[in-house]
Parts: structure tokens; C-alpha cells; sequence
């Protein structure tokens, strides 16, 4: 287990969080992509082999989704971005995204970029949409073509897996696939300024009940709120980052107890198991004596 880290990596500070509430998320959800506007979720997931691409608005504090759509079997949704009265979907190989109208779900049109379509945020003016690699191109939201690009970067080279995206007070968030770290990105140059640490959210139990990577994030600018849950996980966050520096004890505590936590469920789990079976043995020996 790596519990080891400093205050820095690449030449850019790192955060870790605070956890101010948590919310339930949809454990089948297979989050590629997440907003946040006026009190409500909206959520992008990709095809399962038990369900479909959807798109739809979920209640934050009940994590019912209240609205979807599903979107053809042919297609895997990707990330999602809101920008005035429609919503915009990238889809993962078929080079094809999906506008909607943000009220009613309903299909507007359909438009096609050249790249894999990963994840997707505006900064009120361009779309922003990542592609796998290190790069981000910003489209005009209204022909949908690319204005200009950066190539995200640290001080040691370019910053490769960009998934999903979020806008969040001049800066652009990117998931980096299959971490569970957060590139705070300066959208003018692609220079990360910041890396935020998010393990240790689930613990090992919810692991072990097979969730996956993080990628989700959303961010509510009027209450400063900043979401964050990943595929397949039961439970949303809204957390707040702080400087690792000063809360990497407490950041350490959280890893280690989870361990113990997974450690001892285990125990349990094995210790009831061996009993269940011996009492299985003794009641069916008896029962073949009579
Ligand atoms: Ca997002």
C-alpha cells in the first residue's frame, strides 16, 4: 500500500479534501459525465453489458434519477456540458455528439469531430472537450468547430488519460483515467497549477463491490459546491480541497483506516464462513445417524 507522498508533484502543489457531505449515487451508474445546475444532477453514463448509454437529471440529495434518455446500443456516451439552453454529449469511437434541449431531454441535432469523444466542459464562451490524450480543443458552441487547442502539461512532459472535465472558477478539473487524481489545469497555456488527490473516499468494503475509477466531476458556482463520485460508485461527495501539506496525517489516517476496516470485514467474513460450514458438517452427520 503507497501512503507515501510530499506537498508537490511535477512542480505543482497538491490538495487533498475535506469531505462535507455525502449524497447516494446510482451504484449502476457508469458515470462518464457530470454537471451540476439549479439543484439538479445531470449525468452522462457509457454502455454496460446490462444497460445502455443514458443521459439524465437526478436528484443531488436522493440520487433518484427523475428524467432520462437511453441512447442508441451502437453508441457509448461520454462527457456532458451545459451551455445556455442545451445539453451537449460526446460519444466514445463513433465520432458523433448529441445536443439536447436541457428541459426536456429531447434530441436537436446530432454534430462530428474527428478524435475519440472522452470528456466535455464550457467556460461560457468555447465547449472544451478532452479526447484521451494530452490535449484540449475549445469549439465554438454554435458551429462546433475547433477554435484552438492547448497541450496540457506538468514540469516533467505532457499530462496523457485527460477524461472528465469541469469548468471551475477559471480553471479547467480533468479526471486523469484510471487515477484517482485531478489535474487543475490553466486553460490559456494547459499548465497544470495544481493536482488534487482523491483516494480514500469508498472504502475497501465498497471496492470490493466492484466500483471503478473516479470520474465525476461537477461544480455549483453560486454555493461554491464542488462534486465529485466515479463509475459505479454508491455515493456522490461534495468536498473541499485542501493544501496536502497541512492535512497529509489526517489524509494518511483515512488510507490506513480504510485498510483495517477491509482488513477486519475479511476476518469477519472468513471466521463466519468457517462457522456456517462446521455447523453445516455437525447437523448433517447427525441427521445421517438417525
Ligand atoms: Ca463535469
Amino acid at each position: 500500500m503507497h501512503y507515501k507522498s510530499s506537498g508537490s508533484y511535477h512542480g505543482a502543489p497538491v490538495y487533498t479534501y475535506k469531505t462535507v457531505k455525502a449524497y447516494p449515487h446510482d451504484r449502476t451508474a457508469y458515470t462518464q459525465g457530470l454537471v451540476y445546475l439549479n439543484g439538479l444532477l445531470y449525468e452522462g453514463t457509457g454502455r454496460t453489458q446490462r444497460r445502455r448509454s443514458m443521459l439524465g437529471k437526478v436528484d443531488l440529495e436522493t440520487g433518484a434519477v427523475l428524467q432520462k434518455i437511453e441512447l442508441p446500443v451502437r453508441y457509448f456516451g461520454e462527457g456532458i456540458t451545459i451551455f445556455g439552453q442545451n445539453i451537449f454529449q460526446l460519444t466514445y469511437r463513433a465520432k458523433t455528439g448529441f445536443i439536447y434541449n436541457k428541459d426536456t431531454l429531447e434530441l436537436l441535432k446530432s454534430f462530428s469531430y474527428p478524435t475519440e469523444g472522452w470528456g466535455l466542459t464550457n467556460d461560457g464562451k468555447h465547449l472544451i472537450m478532452s479526447d484521451g490524450t494530452s490535449t484540449l480543443y475549445f469549439l465554438d458552441p454554435k458551429s462546433l468547430k475547433r477554435k484552438r487547442q492547448v497541450e496540457v502539461h506538468d514540469s516533467v512532459g505532457f499530462v496523457e488519460k485527460l477524461n472528465e472535465l469541469e469548468y471551475v472558477n477559471g480553471q479547467i478539473y480533468a479526471n486523469i483515467i484510471p487515477t484517482n487524481r485531478i489535474a487543475i489545469i490553466e486553460p490559456q497555456n494547459g499548465k497544470v497549477t495544481g493536482w488534487i488527490k482523491i483516494n480514500g473516499a469508498l472504502s475497501f468494503y465498497e471496492h470490493l463491490r466492484g466500483v471503478n475509477v473516479l470520474n465525476g466531476i461537477a461544480y455549483d458556482p453560486d454555493r461554491d459546491r464542488l462534486f465529485v463520485t466515479g463509475k459505479y460508485w454508491p455515493k456522490l461527495f461534495e468536498i473541499k480541497l485542501v493544501a496536502y501539506e497541512d492535512h497529509k496525517f489526517e489524509y494518511i489516517l483515512r488510507l490506513i483506516l480504510n485498510d483495517c476496516k477491509m482488513t477486519v470485514q475479511n476476518a469477519l467474513r472468513f471466521i463466519s464462513r468457517k462457522i456456517f460450514r462446521t455447523l453445516k458438517r455437525l447437523f448433517s452427520t447427525k441427521g445421517m445417524g438417525t
